[in-house]
């Protein structure tokens, strides 16, 4: 349980891997004896000199600059200033302790080594040798034996193999982790028929119920669900068991794998629990939250966030303080988030640039289908049509028909699309998407089809827009009531909650995938916008995802940046990362971004970015900041494999 990122010494011109951070080194299960120090070393000299590592630098920098911006504030308070502080957050710790629920009991199962534990059960000869899933480029998961050389998820293969030289690459097969997957939920089915599945091999169970009715014991039902899954699928998984998802959550990771904890439903036992717990075990405390609350003001475990409450208190927003000590608190998620009606549903694909009429009639049939197919999935009729359009000069337009009836049908999704797209022709394009909304009255969603968007709980128990995404461009607020500057990081978790969402299906506003194009320029400010935003546990405890909404082969151009789609795959390369794995999200995406500005040096300027494409991108951005963060812009270069993107920047490529 402790953290593997040292400090920043300030004195590291001889062993300068030692300050350079990256989530390579953060350590997963099964990587407890392994030569931190090396793998650093490693990771550092061969990324030296690449784009990848100037971004590094970047945003080691600005998180300096942000705790010394925290530290400043903090020297301004006065003694009656922390006083007042103190008594606010002595209230509200009374609060939340009376929101305290110890009746339910909730499991959390983890698949140990889930993509390669399938690979070794398809090719039994790779048991006990260490193994990746996944390519040069980037590994999705790494088992048990390649993890004792520093070998883990995310991790670009080429740094893996150098750390592990006989490692044995395996590609990804999603198609049979989706299958395993589904062999997993046949079985949590049994224990909690409302379980939340949290990523493909993780879930959320309240066996508060199953506890009762079997007459069994927390211990004796995380055993027995774990020998069920063995039988069902021939892998094996970890459990936790607490008080709440969060606590839950942190204990299936104890004993991993092939192992449980249960933490007693008890106000004591959870106060013990999380006395010693360093923050960063937390769900939704990464790095940056990490460095801030330990650099600042020494908290290096949860209970340490009640000890310096009025810190927390008179510094951070009240909901990012109140997340903070809840923490410290131990509390977490014990309902079972409700269902929430769906209001829109979309579909978009990304193609190159065409004015070809009878080539987008076509793009727009096979919208049309779609989203007719997942509309009957849901049993759901719409009103309200739109057309997005995304034009070869990157301006987005949206054109949008209410109609008398409701309609679900292709056909008829069809013939209202056509009619909006005759009206903007000619035009190039290079995006299309349909979305319908205004859905009938009373037709409720299945709440067995856990589609992520439908368990949105925020903390206000409504769905927010994407307006709200405006939040995370001021994260740091003024405050009226004597606050320097409030840290506000809760909200930027829930808004990336809300932006994770369910790209295929599920945008309510007009400005989806890749609607409009992260500039060069925006670089520092996407990496600021990141390096705030730490997933919440109180948003992830309401995600569910349904996991058959992947679909393989997407036509979205390579050339896309980062977005998730389904809430798993990278647009870009295709890996899986799960919403919860925040950090790792943050590499991959500065990994792309690095890899276009690698690019984009390397082929000629003139020809990547032409100067008025330029300007209606920087307008475009100007109109529509909430998803600007996602957003890279196009290239014609040619590709560069990403370990080519590490290679030093003074090599001609
Ligand atoms: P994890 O549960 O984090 O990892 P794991 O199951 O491989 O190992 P363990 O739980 O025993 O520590 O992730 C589940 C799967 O998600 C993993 O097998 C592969 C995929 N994944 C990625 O594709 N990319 C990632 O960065 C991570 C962390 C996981
Ligand atoms: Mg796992």
């Amino acid at each position: 349980m402790e953290n593997n990122e040292k400090s920043n010494s300030g004195n590291d011109s001889e062993q300068p891997w030692q300050s350079y951070h990256t989530v390579y080194t953060n350590a997963k299960a099964g990587m407890e004896g392994v030569d931190k120090e090396k793998v650093q070393r490693i990771v550092y000299e061969m990324s030296k000199g690449s784009k990848y590592f100037e971004n590094e630098e970047k945003k080691e920098a600005y998180m300096k600059q942000k705790i010394e911006s925290i530290r400043a504030q903090q020297a301004k308070l006065t003694d009656s200033d922390i006083s007042h502080y103190q008594k606010i957050a002595d209230r509200k710790i009374v609060e939340l302790e009376a929101t305290r629920d110890l009746s339910r009991t909730w499991l959390h199962v983890d698949m140990d080594a889930f993509y390669a534990a399938v690979e070794t059960l398809a090719s039994p000869s790779l048991k006990g040798k260490p193994m990746a899933v996944g390519g040069m480029s980037m590994i999705s998961t790494a088992n048990y034996e390649a993890r004792k050389f520093g070998v883990r998820a995310a991790m670009p293969g080429f740094i893996a193999r150098k750390l592990c030289p006989e490692l044995i690459f395996v590609p990804v097969d999603f198609k049979k982790y989706t299958y395993y997957s589904g062999l997993t939920r046949k079985v949590f089915q049994e224990y909690d028929p409302n379980f939340m599945a949290a990523s493909l091999d993780e879930a959320y169970l309240d066996i508060t119920n199953f506890c009762s009715e079997k007459g069994m014991t927390a211990e004796e039902v995380a055993e027995e669900l774990r020998e069920s899954v063995n039988k069902e699928t021939g892998l094996t998984c970890s459990a936790g068991v607490g008080p709440n998802r969060l606590l839950a959550k942190v204990c299936s990771d104890i004993n991993k794998p092939n192992g449980q904890f249960v933490l007693p439903n008890e106000r004591m036992a959870v106060m013990t629990f999380i006395s010693s717990l360093p923050i960063r075990k937390i769900g939704g405390i990464g790095k940056v939250t990490e460095n801030i609350l330990k650099d600042v003001f020494g908290i290096a475990t949860c209970e340490e966030m009640l000890q310096k409450s009025s810190l927390i208190c008179a510094l951070f927003s009240r909901s990012s303080a109140d997340f903070f000590l809840s923490v410290g608190l131990g509390l977490g998620g014990t309902d079972t988030p409700q269902v929430t009606k769906r209001k829109s549903m979309s579909n978009e694909r990304t193609f190159s640039s065409t004015k070809d009429e009878a080539l987008l009639h076509q793009k727009l049939v096979d919208l049309a289908e779609n989203l007719s197919a997942d509309m009957k999935k849901e049993g759901l009729c719409g009103k309200t049509l739109t057309l997005k359009l995304k034009t070869s000069c990157f301006e987005v337009r949206t054109r949008a028909v209410t109609l008398p009836n409701y309609i679900c049908s292709s056909k008829d999704i069809l013939k209202h699309a056509t009619k909006l797209l005759k009206a903007e022709l000619p035009v190039s394009l290079r995006l299309m998407g349909l979305r319908m909304s205004h859905f009938s009255e009373g037709i409720a969603i299945d709440p067995k089809q856990k589609t992520l968007s439908n368990f949105i709980v925020t903390e206000e128990g409504s769905e927010r827009g994407p307006e709200d995404q405006e939040l995370l461009e001021s994260n740091i607020n003024g405050d009226t009531h004597g606050r320097r500057e409030s840290i506000d990081l809760v909200d930027a978790y829930q808004m990336q909650d809300l932006d994770h969402i369910d790209y295929r299906h599920d945008h309510n506003d007009a400005e989806a995938v890749g609607s409009s194009d992260l500039q060069i320029d925006d670089l520092k400010d996407n990496v600021d916008n990141h390096d705030m935003i730490e997933e919440s546990s109180l948003g992830l405890e309401a995600r569910v995802i349904r996991f058959n909404d992947y679909e393989p082969g997407s036509s979205l151009n390579v050339r896309e940046p980062v977005v998730w789609l389904n809430d798993y795959q990278c647009s870009v390369c295709g890996i899986e990362l799960p919403p919860s794995f925040v950090e790792e999200r943050q590499e991959h995406f500065d990994f792309h971004l690095a890899e276009r500005l690698q690019e984009e040096e390397s082929s000629n300027n003139a020809s990547i970015l032409k100067p008025r494409q330029r300007v209606i991108q920087n307008d475009q951005m100007n109109q529509s900041r909430q998803r600007k963060k996602q957003k890279a812009s196009p290239s014609q270069g040619k590709h560069i494999p990403i370990d080519m993107f590490f290679a030093k920047t003074n090599q001609n490529f």
